[in-house]
C-alpha cells in the first residue's frame, strides 16, 4: 500500500481517529445502510459461515440506520473486548497494525452514496462495519485479528508488509471456509458485496484452493475486480493455529528467494475445490470416493 501518500487530516487525532458524530448522519445515509443491510442479511444465510451470521446479531441496534459506535462498542467489548474507531479513510500500515494489536478496528465513518451501492474503491462504514465487525464478535477470529496486528508490527521491521498483506487479503477480506454442507464465505470484501457473495461460491471461473500459508504469501492479488483465486480454510481454529505456530522471520527470508505466483496460476501441489455432486467436495476426496 502506497501509504507514504497518506496525510493525516487536521481534524483527526494522533492515532487517526475522529469522532463518529452519529447525530450528524442524514436520513439518506441511514437509509443507505438499512437498504444494504437488509439486502445482504437476506442473501447470506446458506452462503456465509454460521459464525458470521451469529455475529450479525451484534449489529442489530436499538435504533435503525447506521450503528452508533457507542452502543456497538458496549456490545463488542462484552463479546470479545474489541472496539471500533471511526477514521477518515485509509490509515498508514503502522497505524492500522498498532490498532489491531490493541484490539481496535478502524472503520471509515462515511457511507457510499445511493449511486454507489454496488461498488466503491475506498472502504466505507458499510464494508468496515457490516463486513468486519460480525467476526470480531467471534472469540477465535477476534484473536486471529489481533495476532495479525502483532504480526504486522514485526513484518514492518522485516520489510515484509507486502507479503503479510496477502494473508489479510486472502483471509480477512476474501476468505472461504469449507463445511460439511459445502463452501461458505467469511471474507469481509465478499460478505459486504452482493455481487461477489454470489460469484465467490457459484461462478465457474475463479480458482478455489486449499489454504497453505507459504503458497498464499507468494500469490499476487487483484484489487480492481472480483478475485480470480480464493483460498479455503478448514476452520477459524486452523487459521489461528497456522498463524500462531509459524515463525514468520524465516518464512519471509525463504519467500524472498521464491518467485511470486500470478493470480490465475494453479500449481500441481494445490488442493483444488471443484463443484462435484457434493457441493465443492475436495477434488482429492472425490477421486478417493470414485
Ligand atoms: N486502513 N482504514 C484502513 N482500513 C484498512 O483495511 C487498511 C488500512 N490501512 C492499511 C491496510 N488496511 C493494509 O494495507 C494492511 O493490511 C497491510
Ligand atoms: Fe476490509
Amino acid at each position: 500500500m502506497a501509504d507514504t501518500d497518506l496525510q493525516r487530516p487536521a481534524h483527526a487525532n494522533a492515532d487517526w481517529s475522529i469522532p463518529q458524530d452519529w447525530a450528524s448522519y442524514s436520513a439518506v445515509e441511514h437509509a443507505t445502510w438499512d437498504r444494504l443491510f437488509a439486502r445482504q442479511a437476506k442473501m447470506l444465510p446458506g452462503r456465509a459461515v454460521p459464525e458470521f451470521l451469529e455475529g450479525l446479531e451484534v449489529l442489530r441496534m436499538s435504533k435503525p440506520g447506521i450503528p452508533d459506535f457507542n452502543e456497538l462498542n458496549e456490545r463488542l467489548m462484552q463479546a470479545t473486548g474489541w472496539q471500533v474507531l471511526a477514521v477518515p479513510g485509509l490509515v498508514p500500515d503502522d497505524v492500522f497494525f498498532n490498532h489491531l494489536a490493541e484490539r481496535r478496528f478502524v472503520a471509515g465513518r462515511f457511507i457510499r452514496t445511493p449511486e454507489q451501492l454496488d461498488y466503491l474503491q475506498e472502504p466505507d462504514i458499510f464494508h468496515d462495519v457490516f463486513g468486519h465487525v460480525p467476526l470480531l464478535a467471534n472469540p477465535v477470529f477476534a484473536d486471529y485479528m489481533q495476532a495479525y496486528g502483532k504480526g504486522g508490527q514485526r513484518a514492518a521491521g522485516a520489510g515484509a508488509i507486502s507479503k503479510l498483506a496477502r494473508l489479510y487479503w486472502y483471509t480477512v477480506e476474501f476468505g472461504l471456509v469449507r463445511s460439511a454442507e459445502g463452501l461458505r464465505i467469511y471474507g469481509a470484501g465478499i460478505v459486504s458485496s452482493y455481487g461477489e457473495s454470489i460469484f465467490a461460491l457459484d461462478d465457474a471461473s475463479p480458482n478455489r484452493l486449499g489454504f497453505d500459508l507459504r503458497r498464499l504469501m507468494r500469490t499476487q492479488y487483484r484489487i480492481d475486480d472480483y478475485q480470480q483465486t480464493y483460498f479455503v480454510i478448514d476452520s477459524f481454529d486452523d487459521l489461528l493455529r497456522a498463524t500462531l505456530e509459524t515463525d514468520f522471520g524465516p518464512l519471509y527470508a525463504e519467500l524472498e528467494t521464491m518467485p511470486d505466483v500470478p493470480v490465475e496460476t494453479i500449481l500441481t501441489s494445490d488442493h483444488v475445490y471443484t463443484r462435484g455432486t457434493q457441493a465443492y467436495a475436495r477434488q482429492k476426496d472425490a477421486h478417493e470416493q470414485a
